[in-house]
């Protein structure tokens, strides 16, 4: 069978997760064709891989970015840099299908106006995962982050403005996107080890995006 067919993850509704954090089902579910092509071809200019964090980890999500700024990590600190540090060359430009349902999205979920300069594609594997944090590395604080998921089912951890605050759990699907800004962009999130079955096209993985304006 072809569980896509059977599955239906609230398709067409919002979810929210606090006042200005929501959850759009399936909103990116009529774009994944195009996505993934622009991923495949973003991959062979800007490989994704596993960083260092300042702590001197192996992250064991994978990343690579497009845009105009691209959020990296080693040794000296988590930054955005204009230039990826494997190759030296400017990140790929943004492809128009990306910037475009970035803007749609933010503006369904009340953020008219959202230009991003910056996404940061995550890449998990069956046992990834990604510990709570906040997104604060950007210059303000004002733009919303849009995320788009594809492939497996995650299991995103939502916490409040401390790290001791209780999380929440969302699963996250194939062609959900999530928007946050406002008093809620600062909150503690995460995503829990990667498991559950393969998913039908993309097999053992998660691939997430995240858009931000870093300058
Ligand atoms: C944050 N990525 O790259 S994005 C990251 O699925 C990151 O790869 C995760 O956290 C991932 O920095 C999660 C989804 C998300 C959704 C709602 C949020 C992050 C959020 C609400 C508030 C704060
Ligand atoms: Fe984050």
């Amino acid at each position: 069978m072809i569980p896509d067919l059977f599955t239906n993850h609230g398709i067409g509704q919002r979810e929210s997760m606090a006042e200005q954090a929501v959850i759009l089902r399936g909103f990116a579910l009529d774009q994944t064709d195009d996505l993934l092509r622009q991923i495949f071809a973003l991959q062979a200019q800007a490989p994704f891989r596993h960083m260092l964090t300042p702590g001197g980890f192996r992250m064991s999500v994978a990343l690579t970015n497009c845009g105009a700024l691209g959020w990296t990590t080693d040794r000296r600190g988590y930054r955005y840099s204009p230039t990826d540090p494997n190759s030296g060359a400017p990140w790929p430009d943004m492809p128009e299908c990306f910037r475009q349902l970035a803007c749609q999205a933010a503006e369904a979920a009340g953020f008219a106006g959202f230009e991003a300069d910056a996404c940061l594609l995550n890449r998990y594997q069956p046992g990834t995962r990604l510990s709570l944090h906040q997104d604060r590395n950007e210059r303000g604080f004002d733009a919303p982050v849009v995320s788009v998921s594809l492939g497996m089912s995650a299991t995103f951890l939502f916490g409040g403005l401390r790290r001791s605050d209780p999380a929440r759990r969302f699963l996250l699907h194939h062609g959900d996107v999530a928007v946050w800004g406002g008093q809620d962009r600062l909150r503690y999130h995460g995503v829990a080890p990667l498991k559950g079955p393969p998913h039908p096209t993309l097999g053992e993985q998660r691939l997430n995006f995240t858009f931000r304006r870093a300058d």
